[in-house]
């Protein structure tokens, strides 16, 4: 039986993941964060399973992970804890570099450490955003990298370190280029959760609008469930490369919004530009989508569209499995039953002010 760890273990590819793995028989180990407060709804559904065990550690502590992975002695780990919001990283810099970048670094390290550089293959969560001010459309392996947040530079950090280790030491280490991936289980604040959720509460009266910055920013938008598997195909491969993992399939924060209203019965029309652009519903001429300054990056990645070419070729992925259109339509069915079930109760009104004064985070 192999044994793989996985840090991140909570997040949605994490959870994906593991489900995927325990699906092949292998024992699955993951990595997970002492807090206060409860973060593995994702995973609930996993634990009492005979093969899934789950360890106290953070990508901070060199010692914690050491002692995990020696422990553990996996087969495979796939490093995918990180501080991955882009726009947090403006506000928290450091903590995204020490988790982003050296955490990366200590994996690695600790592989070494516990011996077992010949029979561990890694796996690290890299991303579209190295990509960052683009310098080609569309982006494959070879194109250029031009990091632009905080996260992205540390991000480009650990593709880096991944790279060294694989030709200094003779690693099996892969790094996975992956483009935005979303599903039921995406973060509430990324952009196309954030999206289906308001659908869904503004079509059952649980909210008035919804607040967002960059609508013309474009996304290649695929869907995590597909994407895991690619990342297991690397590890599998004969010899250990770097893989851009995409659709191939490029659109705008302002198609996934009208799309996502158009599945709960809204026509939205786009009216106005920029900073006055407006989301009204055609039928009613209520205006649902209004653009906030507040969600404007202070440098942001605006034009991404992923090449799988060589995925598909070496690794037999299919990126088009699921479609664009039926990534939204599952994404909104689950919210809307999500926020049918919360009650007439949890009536969320939204109104900017009421937004920043509750805290919720960008
Ligand atoms: O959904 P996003 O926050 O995702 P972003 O920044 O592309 O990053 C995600 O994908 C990367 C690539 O796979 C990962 F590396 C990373 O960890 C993360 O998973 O934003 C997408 C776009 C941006 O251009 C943003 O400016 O949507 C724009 N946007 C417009 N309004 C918004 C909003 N983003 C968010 N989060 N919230 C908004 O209100």
């Amino acid at each position: 039986m192999k044994t793989a760890l996985i840090t991140g273990i909570t997040g949605q590819d994490g959870s994906y993941l593991s489900e995927f793995l325990l699906e092949k028989g292998y024992d699955v180990h993951g990595l997970i964060r002492r807090s206060s407060v409860d973060y593995r709804e994702r995973i609930a559904h996993l634990e009492g399973h005979r093969n899934f065990h789950l360890h106290y550690g953070d990508l901070g502590d060199s010692l914690g992970i050491i002692q995990v992975i020696n422990k553990v002695k996996p087969n495979e780990i796939y490093n995918l804890a990180a501080q991955s919001h882009v726009q947090v990283s403006f506000d928290s810099p450091e903590y995204t570099a020490n988790v982003d970048a050296t955490g990366v670094l200590r994996i690695l390290e600790a592989v070494r450490l516990c011996g077992l550089e010949k029979t561990c293959r890694i796996y690290q969560a890299s991303t579209s955003e190295l990509y960052g001010r683009v310098e080609a459309v569309p982006q494959n392996e070879d194109t250029p990298f031009h990091p632009y947040s905080p996260y992205a530079v540390a991000k480009q950090y650990g593709y880096w370190i991944v790279k060294e280790y694989r030709d200094a030491y003779n690693m099996f280490c892969c790094n996975g280029i992956l483009f935005n991936h979303e599903s039921e289980r995406r973060g509430e604040t990324f952009v196309t959760r954030k999206i289906t959720l308001a659908a869904a509460r503004i079509a059952q009266g649980k909210q008035d609008k919804l607040y967002l910055g960059n609508l013309s920013s474009l996304r290649d938008w695929g869907y995590a469930k597909d994407y895991v598997e690619c990342m297991w195909l690397m590890l599998q491969n004969e010899k250990p490369d770097d893989f851009v993992v995409a659709t191939g399939e490029q659109h705008s924060v302002r198609e996934f919004c009208q799309l996502a209203f158009q599945e709960v019965g809204i026509e939205l029309e786009f009216q106005g530009s920029g900073i006055d652009e407006v989301g009204v519903d055609k039928a009613t001429g209520r205006v649902l989508v209004v653009v906030s300054p507040d969600f404007y990056r202070p440098t942001d990645v605006v034009n991404l569209l992923g090449d799988p070419s060589k995925a598909k070729r070496l690794l037999g992925w299919n990126p088009n499995k699921t479609s664009f259109e039926d990534l939204v339509k599952l994404m909104v069915k689950s919210d809307m039953a999500k926020i049918a079930s919360e009650g007439a109760a949890a009536k969320v009104k939204l109104n900017l002010e009421e937004y920043l004064e509750k805290g919720i985070v960008k």
